[in-house]
């Protein structure tokens, strides 16, 4: 798979609203934002594409930093009391768009049930 976009923005040669970042994971708003907050979390490792990649054997560690730091960015942005959505697409039925594994982390509105 070539490299993706969030490669480039990893290595700062593109910019991004970056509001986290430790030496596993990477997190900045997303461009198109379809919520008040709407940021991405990215692991800084390109090897997964999307979630059908993920294995417990080489992953465990790094999703568990992932979601702690969906955590803390919830907190930073004043959500993580009223609530927020985290969401994976995977592939092209889910609308995926970029192959590398993000989750979005989408708050500060209501959110719909079931999602569109
Ligand atoms: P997905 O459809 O799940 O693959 O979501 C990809 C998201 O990435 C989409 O919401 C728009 C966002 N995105 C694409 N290119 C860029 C970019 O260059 N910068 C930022 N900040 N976000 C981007």
């Amino acid at each position: 798979m070539s490299e993706t976009i969030f490669a480039k923005i990893i290595r700062k040669e593109i910019p991004a609203s970056i509001v986290f970042e430790n030496d596993d994971v990477l997190a900045f708003r997303d461009i198109n934002p379809q919520a008040p907050t709407h940021i991405l979390i990215i692991p800084k490792i390109t090897e997964i594409t999307k979630t059908t990649d993920i294995s417990k054997e080489n992953h465990s560690l790094l999703l568990g930093k992932l979601f702690e730091a969906a955590n803390q960015i919830a907190k930073q942005e004043k959500i993580d009391e009223g609530g927020f959505r985290l969401v994976i697409n995977c592939g092209p039925d889910a609308g995926q768009e970029v192959y590398h594994l993000h989750i979005h982390l989408l708050g500060g509105r209501k959110m719909n049930w079931p999602p569109g």
